[in-house]
């Protein structure tokens, strides 16, 4: 078996699919854990681009979530699959991962940060989840200017929050009427379907034991924000995901 190491963000969702898949299949792996922004050379000189979750397998890099997905259920064919047999129930798995890493991971980290970015505890708190002693001095340091890029790499402001809240609102309602009687959003069983959204929602739903669970200096705008969908279908959906299969 190739070794597996994971270059990631604690903080990001996108790498809680990466982390949560490899967990499913019981894969041995180990963990890089950087900091935003300050990753960015490490991450260029390994790939060429500065995006997170990487998977490194053996000799080969893999970058992008639905790319990496893609490649696990190729190489270890003989552990847990992810992707419904059926080709029909496959195929509407993969399209609503399309929508949910487009509708919801892009809008949900622009509106989950507009509502942390100014609160200095909490992004400290946030980003230094894993990193040594000497990595949080430095990340203490260039908070300001890590903070500052961070929003021009997002583009979070005013304007971008209220058009990324309404995708958002929109992805979540279509979310809410996948969600069979069975508990699952595909066919009969957990798929790549359900792992997507309910690890891309994992900051606003923040199932027991995630990073955003036990957040101490969590602003209180980010967790009314969160409050505010505790009522709808998908929330409770997301707990039962992790509960059942995290
Ligand atoms: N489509 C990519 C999105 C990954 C992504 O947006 N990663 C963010 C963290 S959540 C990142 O690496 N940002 C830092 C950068 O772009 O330099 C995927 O699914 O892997």
């Amino acid at each position: 078996m190739p070794s597996l190491k994971l270059y990631e963000f604690p903080v990001s969702h996108y790498c809680e699919k990466i982390r949560w898949a490899l967990d499913y299949k019981q894969l041995k792996y180990t963990r890089v854990c950087m900091v935003p922004v300050l990753h960015v050379p490490r991450m260029l000189l390994l790939t060429r681009q500065t995006q997170v979750p990487m998977l490194e397998m053996g000799q080969l890099r893999i970058t992008n979530s639905p790319r990496i997905l893609a490649k696990l259920e190729e190489y270890f064919i003989e552990r847990p699959t992810l992707l419904p047999e059926d080709n029909e129930y496959c195929r509407k798995a993969l399209e609503l991962c399309a929508d949910f890493d487009k509708n919801i991971g892009i809008h949900l980290r622009r509106v989950a940060y507009f509502h942390i970015l100014p609160h200095q505890r909490s992004v400290l708190e946030l980003l230094s989840a894993e990193q040594s002693p000497l990595s949080r001095k430095v990340l203490q340091f260039s908070l300001p200017t890590i903070v500052k890029t961070m929003r021009k790499g997002m583009g979070i402001n005013p304007a971008n929050y209220s058009k990324s809240l309404d995708k958002f609102n929109q992805a979540v309602d279509r979310l809410d009427e996948h969600i069979q009687s069975n508990g699952y959003l595909v066919g009969n069983e957990f798929s790549i379907a359900d792992l997507t959204a309910a690890a891309l929602l994992s900051p606003l739903v923040r199932p027991t034991g995630t990073l955003y669970a036990n957040l101490q200096h969590a602003p209180k705008e980010f967790l009314a924000f969160c409050d505010g969908y505790s009522k709808r279908p998908f929330f409770g959906w997301v707990q039962s995901m992790y509960q059942k299969h995290r």
